[in-house]
């Protein structure tokens, strides 16, 4: 059997390959792909067996190849003559149908929507079809986007390890999602990230707000001073005490 890999994430590209050494995959061929448009991993990759794919334009060869398509964290749309054409298997860092899209826990933060990880069958629609097997994290009121990001990450690979051998053998039962839920788009992130200084809320809902925009490594949140600087924002929540609830 053959399977497309397409993943634009380096920690989850790592992690896969570790996961599929067991040798309850050895009968499995593993191609891997990211994007085109990733010129970090092209640079990074340069020479390995690890690919770039542009898929609007290998949809053909594509569905002569591979019995399965594998999207862990694909930064393309996929064409619709791809999903309907072969098995596409999504990995979604959210809980679907709650904020499907860019970036869930951000906006599960502000939300409270259900944040988590979503294993499902790809259909036309974003982070929408059948759903295999799906995980909430809870978010805990000290962490950041950053830090429910890495807990969804690793439940990710939880997830792909005990259901990995049953998706390939097509071996499982799936469920509709509860309803259409909502979808978030970059440009709806952009949003949140310009500041507006004169919006009133309460200070429980600025901390959220703050705490969803703060992700180690990316400056997000800004506002403009009065003389025009830039400034970036993030904030730092430290936990002191968990009380344990009787
Ligand atoms: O790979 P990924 O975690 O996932 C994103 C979408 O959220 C997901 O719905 C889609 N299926 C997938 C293909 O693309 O994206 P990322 O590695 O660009 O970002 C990971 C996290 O980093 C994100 O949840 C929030 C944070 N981040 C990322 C960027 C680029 C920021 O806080 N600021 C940023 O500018």
């Amino acid at each position: 059997m053959k399977v497309m890999v397409l993943t634009d994430n380096d920690f989850i590209y790592n992690s896969f390959k570790e996961l599929i050494k067991h040798e309850k995959f050895c009968n499995i061929e593993f191609d891997f792909f990211f994007s085109w448009t990733n010129t970090e991993f092209s640079q990074k990759y340069i020479g390995n067996d690890f690919k770039s794919v542009n898929l609007k334009q290998m949809v053909d060869v594509i569905l002569d190849k591979y019995q399965l398509v594998l999207s862990l964290h694909c930064k393309q749309l996929f064409p619709k003559k791809l999903v309907n054409g072969v098995r596409c298997i999504n990995v979604h860092p959210g809980f679907n149908p709650f904020n499907r899209g860019w970036y869930p826990q951000v906006f599960s933060i502000i939300n409270k929507l259900p944040a988590g990880v979503t294993i499902h069958e790809m259909d036309e629609l974003l982070d929408h079809g059948p759903i295999i097997v799906q995980k909430m994290v809870e978010i805990q009121s000290w962490e950041t986007s950053y830090d429910v990001y890495s807990k969804i990450q690793n439940i990710e690979i939880e997830l792909l390890s005990a259901h990995l051998r049953d998706i390939l053998d097509n071996n499982y039962d799936t469920k509709k999602p509860v309803s259409k839920g909502n979808i978030n788009l970059k440009k709806d992130f952009n949003v949140l990230c310009e500041l507006d200084l004169e919006k009133t809320m309460t200070l429980k809902e600025a901390i959220d707000y703050l705490r969803a925009m703060t992700f180690a490594g990316y400056k997000n949140a800004y506002f403009y001073d009065e003389k025009g600087n830039k400034v970036y924002v993030e904030i730092n929540l430290e936990l002191f005490e968990t009380i344990k609830k009787t």
